[in-house]
């Protein structure tokens, strides 16, 4: 039986990939930390099935102690202050977990099982004001958030520990996923909640900030079989994950509020609120080398994944109001 490491388990991906990796009879470890009430809800189907150890990615004591309880093949660092906007508001606490956490995890598999399998969660907001498009693995960096920044950092100081000890060490440059289990404050899930709040007459506008931002806006059940596959190679090496294919927000909108037989530009506002001190305009990524090397590709398309989390948020509401 192969053991796994996770950091981020009570977050969108955590799930997912606890939920993949207990069918595949991994024994599995999350690490959560302290929280005053109990966040659970991803992952309280899987809970009696997970060992959990309490730590933090700040508290580089706590990843050593982890690491030396759980003696894990794989680790998975998924953990970070992921929401690019409150990047803004607090660039320092991003920088001390997205990325120097990703370095206190390093050195405590380093120290305690140099033969980890270790798995990066990078991001394609690393491209930001992008270089060429689509992004690859080869395209330049170039960060419009303090976020994107801090993933930069991460990114390469996983390259470093790869070349500097030899360690298995890589990372997935994901492009933006999705699900049900999508934070709330993500533009998404912000959409479909509030699609089904309207349609249930809970709400009666929906605010959001700029519109024209171009995505490419995969499912996350299907990006965590590719942060698996990474794992299973011979030899680290860095993949992007995406779909090929890019939308607007204010597309993103009208396929959700149209599944609900509505139209959107009755109910949407623009608020500045919602606008970014520095935008990532376009994101477009080309995963041709992970379909080649890792044999993998998405399973659920864009309008499929908008109707899934419609759905599910319509759902939740109409259980809620049946009590
Ligand atoms: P998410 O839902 O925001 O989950 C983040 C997780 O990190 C949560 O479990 C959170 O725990 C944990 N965490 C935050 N600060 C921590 C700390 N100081 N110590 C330990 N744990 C901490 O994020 P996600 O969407 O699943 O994304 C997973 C990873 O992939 C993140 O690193 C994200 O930056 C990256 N990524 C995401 C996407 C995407 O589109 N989803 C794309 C590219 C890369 P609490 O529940 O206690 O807050
Ligand atoms: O914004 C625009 C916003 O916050 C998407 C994280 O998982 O993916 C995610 O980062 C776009 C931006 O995600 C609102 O300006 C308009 O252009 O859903 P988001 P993100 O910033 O792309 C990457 C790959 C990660 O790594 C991150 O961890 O939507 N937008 N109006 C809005 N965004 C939000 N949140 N709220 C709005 O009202």
């Amino acid at each position: 039986m192969k053991t796994a490491f996770i950091t981020g388990i009570t977050g969108q991906d955590g799930s997912y990939l606890a939920e993949l990796l207990l069918q595949k009879n991994y024994k599995v470890y999350g690490l959560k930390r302290r929280t005053s009430t109990p966040n659970f809800e991803n992952i309280q189907h899987l809970k009696d099935d997970i060992e959990f150890i309490s730590g933090d990615l700040t508290d580089a004591s706590s990843l050593v102690t982890a690491i030396r309880h759980s003696k894990p093949d794989e680790v998975y660092n998924l953990a970070a202050q992921s929401f690019v906007g409150e990047s803004w508001s607090q660039p320092i606490l991003t920088g001390e977990i997205t990325a120097l956490g990703v370095t206190n995890l390093l050195e405590a598999v380093r120290r305690e099982k140099p033969d980890v399998h270790f798995y990066q969660a990078s991001s394609s907001e690393m491209f930001g004001k992008v270089i060429e498009t689509p992004q690859k693995e080869t395209t330049p960096f170039y960060p419009r958030s303090p976020y994107g920044a801090a993933k930069v950092y991460g990114h390469w100081i996983t390259v470093n520990y790869r070349e500097s000890y030899d360690m298995f060490a890589c990372s997935g440059i994901l492009f933006n996923h999705e699900s049900p289990r999508r934070g709330i404050e993500f533009v998404t899930r912000k959409i479909t909640d509030g699609v089904a709040k309207i349609k249930l007459g809970l709400e009666k506008e929906l605010r959001l900030g700029n519109l024209e931002a171009k995505r490419d806006w995969g499912f996350a059940g299907d990006y965590v079989e590719a942060m698996w596959l990474m794992l299973q190679q011979e030899h680290p090496e860095d993949f992007v994950i995406a779909t090929g294919e890019t939308h607007t927000v204010k597309e993103f909108v009208d396929i959700a509020f149209k599944h609900v037989g509505l139209d959107w530009k009755e109910f949407v506002v623009q608020d500045p609120k919602f606008m970014r001190p520095a935008e990532v305009d376009l994101l477009l990524g080309d995963p041709s080398k992970a379909k080649k090397r890792l044999g993998w590709k998405q399973k659920v398309d864009f309008e499929q994944l908008v109707k899934m989390m419609v759905e599910s948020d319509l759902e939740k509401y109409i259980r809620e109001r049946k009590g």
